[in-house]
């Protein structure tokens, strides 16, 4: 997992414990990234993935973005929801509420901050995006929000399921958020190819070489708003594609008093910070059946079994 990066030396991806805020932070700040290890509970990532799989079945108001376009319900295409690219989980799903501001993100955001933290978007990955090197700082713009302070930008992505070349572990950048750069609005024409192409370029010349993250399921890694980071091309040649389950949030500091700009959104409180509410989600949310413990199983057979020596 080493290779050189223009820091001049090797890089090897440092791992902390959920308890050692503190050295991640300096750490975070040196190196533009942090990476805490068993920092969730496995289960609650499977249960996670489990209610994705039921609101992708189920719950026509899921948001995909496919190939820069937002759809919903019909309109979205096949490959909206064989590839989902998920924008609005949190406001589908309890599970998801759980974990975007879970203690470890609370903790280190709060310490990052000096507040508690604003989750302002999510994005939730079946497959590796494959995604070319970028910087998230001028593209997480949603509209709810408004203007923010980007300096504040920082996102976490936590691993649902383990990652290396094979399914496209995420290719990092160490440091890069050091270095002043073009945006994609800085005399792109918008193109975002021609962006990227010239960031690859800038890497190169600025001796920047990328760092595989091979995760494990309960990781989390935070990066920094300018920091540059990619989806790994899927080096499987298995013809179905292997998957790679994670959940990227996206944090800024935002004024606790600040409303959301969109009537349809509101901004609700969590014990850790804040996070941006689809209203119109809250009153359809359909949770998914969740199994009966076997106590109740058990009590609901005695009760059918009464029922019926009752002959009813
Ligand atoms: O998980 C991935 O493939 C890429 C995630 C990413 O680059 C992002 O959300 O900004």
């Amino acid at each position: 997992m080493t290779e050189s990066n223009n820091q001049g030396s090797e890089h090897i991806i440092q791992r902390f414990q959920p308890h050692q805020i503190e050295a991640a932070l300096a750490y975070f700040n040196e190196h533009g990234y942090c990476v805490f290890s068993k920092a969730f509970d496995i289960a609650l990532g499977k249960a996670f993935w489990d209610d994705v799989e039921y609101q992708i079945a189920h719950n026509e108001q899921l948001s995909y973005s496919l190939y820069g376009k937002v759809y919903q319900g019909p309109n979205t295409p096949p490959d909206g929801k064989k590839l989902p690219r998920i924008i609005d989980i949190e406001s589908h799903s309890e599970l998801a509420r759980q974990l975007i501001l879970i203690s470890p993100i609370a903790k280190f955001l709060h310490a990052l901050y000096g507040c508690p933290a604003t989750c302002m978007q999510t994005l939730t990955y079946k497959f590796s995006s494959e995604q070319r090197a970028h910087s998230d700082k001028v593209l997480v713009s949603p509209p709810y929000v408004g203007p923010y302070d980007r300096e504040t930008l920082a996102a976490s992505w936590l691993a649902l399921e383990a990652s290396s070349e094979a399914n496209g572990a995420l290719i990092i950048y160490p440091g890069s958020h050091k270095l002043p750069k073009r945006s994609l609005f800085d005399g792109f024409d918008d193109s975002y190819l021609a962006y990227t192409n010239w960031l690859d370029s800038w890497l190169q010349e600025n001796g920047f070489k990328g760092v595989t993250f091979r995760a494990e399921p309960g990781d989390i890694l935070f990066w920094h708003g300018d920091f540059i980071h990619a989806g790994g091309a899927i080096q499987s040649p298995s013809e179905t594609p292997p998957t790679r389950h994670s959940l990227v949030c996206h944090y800024a500091r935002i004024p606790e008093n600040q409303a959301s700009l969109d009537a349809g959104w509101t901004r609700v409180k969590l014990p850790g910070g804040s996070y941006y509410q689809l209203v119109s989600a809250v009153s359809a949310e359909t949770p998914a059946p969740t199994p009966a413990s076997l106590m109740q199983r058990l009590k609901a057979r005695v009760v059918s079994l009464m029922g019926k020596s009752k002959g009813t």
